[in-house]
C-alpha cells in the first residue's frame, strides 16, 4: 500500500490536523509569509498562509457565504463594499453575486497571494475576474482603510488573531472601520475558533461593542479550520443583524436571485443562537 504524505497544521500546541496531500503545488515565500498550495485528497485544492489552512476547494463556500451574506442581506441595498485580506478571492466573489454591488474593493497586503489563487484556485479567484466593478488594492489595510471613502460593507477576512493579523482584531483598527463605514453601514470579520481563541474573540467582541452598537457573533461550520466550529463577528450601528425578519431575508435573497449552498435565512438567524460557552465569551 502507498504510503500517504500528511499535511499537518498544529494550533497553539493543543491540537494537529491532518490531511493527505500530492505533492505541492506552490511552495514559496513572499515578504509577508509562506505561501503553499496543495492538492489533497479529499478537499481539492488547499490554500496554506504559514502553515495554517485558509481555505480548501470543497469547504470554502461555508465560510465565504456566511462572512458576505450575513452582513450583506441584513443591509437594504449594499452598493460599496471593501473585503480586507481575502486574497484567495472568495469573499470577494460572494459580495459581487449582489447585484446592487457598484465597486468592491479588495484590500490585499500580499500580492502574491492574489497570484497564487489566479493560477492555482480558480473557483475563488473568479472573484478577481478583472471588471468595472472590482478594483483591487495591494496595499496594508491598516494604513488604507483611512483613505477610503465610506462604504456600506466592509468584511475582513484575515488569518487568526496573532502575529501581523492581530492589529486587525485591535480597537483602533475597529474605530477606523467604523470611520470608514457610511452611517448604516454593516461591517463583518472572521473572530477565530471558540475554542482556542475564546480569549480574543472575547476581547474582540468587547472592543466592537465600544464602537458599534450592534455586536452579533455567530457561527459556522468548516471542518478544515481547527475544531471545525468558527466564529464570525457582524456589527452595525443601524442594522441589527440578529432583528431582521426571515421573511425580510427571504424576500432580500429573492430579489437578489442568490442561489447559495450554505447560507439561507433560517440558517442566517439561527448561526446567532449560541451555545452557552460561547454566549459566556
Ligand atoms: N484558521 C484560518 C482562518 C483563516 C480565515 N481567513 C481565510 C481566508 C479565506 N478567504
Amino acid at each position: 500500500m502507498a504510503v500517504k504524505t500528511w499535511f499537518c497544521e498544529e494550533l497553539t500546541g493543543q491540537w494537529r490536523q491532518s490531511l493527505p496531500i500530492g505533492p505541492a503545488l506552490v511552495d514559496e515565500r513572499s515578504d509577508f509569509q509562506h505561501i503553499q498550495v496543495f492538492e489533497t485528497e479529499g478537499f481539492g485544492r488547499m490554500l496554506v498562509l504559514d502553515g495554517k489552512v485558509q481555505c480548501t476547494e470543497r469547504d470554502e463556500f461555508t465560510y465565504h457565504e456566511m462572512l458576505a451574506h450575513v452582513p450583506m442581506l441584513t443591509h437594504p441595498k449594499p452598493e460599496t463594499v471593501v473585503v480586507v485580506g481575502g486574497g484567495d478571492g472568495g469573499s470577494v466573489r460572494e459580495a459581487l453575486r449582489h447585484p446592487s454591488v457598484r465597486k468592491a474593493t479588495l484590500v490585499e497586503i500580499d500580492p502574491q497571494v492574489i497570484e497564487v489563487a489566479r493560477q492555482w484556485l480558480p473557483t475563488m479567484a473568479a472573484g478577481l475576474e478583472p471588471g468595472p466593478r472590482l478594483e483591487v488594492v495591494t496595499r496594508d489595510a491598516a494604513e488604507v482603510i483611512g483613505s477610503l471613502t465610506p462604504q456600506d460593507i466592509i468584511l475582513v477576512d484575515s488569518s487568526d488573531p496573532e502575529g501581523p493579523s492581530e492589529v486587525l482584531f485591535s480597537g483602533e483598527f475597529f474605530r477606523s472601520l467604523k470611520a470608514a463605514l457610511k452611517p448604516d453601514g454593516v461591517i463583518a470579520l472572521q473572530a477565530g475558533s471558540p475554542f482556542f481563541f475564546g480569549t480574543q474573540i472575547a476581547a474582540a467582541r468587547r472592543e466592537l461593542e465600544k464602537v458599534f452598537r450592534y455586536v452579533r457573533p455567530y457561527l459556522v461550520a468548516i471542518p478544515t479550520y481547527p475544531g471545525g466550529t468558527w466564529c464570525l463577528i457582524a456589527a452595525s450601528d443601524a442594522h441589527d443583524p440578529q432583528a431582521m425578519s426571515l421573511e425580510e431575508l427571504r424576500s432580500r435573497r429573492q430579489q437578489r436571485a442568490l442561489e447559495l449552498r450554505y447560507y439561507s435565512p433560517e440558517v442566517h438567524l439561527g448561526s446567532m443562537a449560541l451555545p452557552e460557552f460561547v454566549r459566556e465569551l
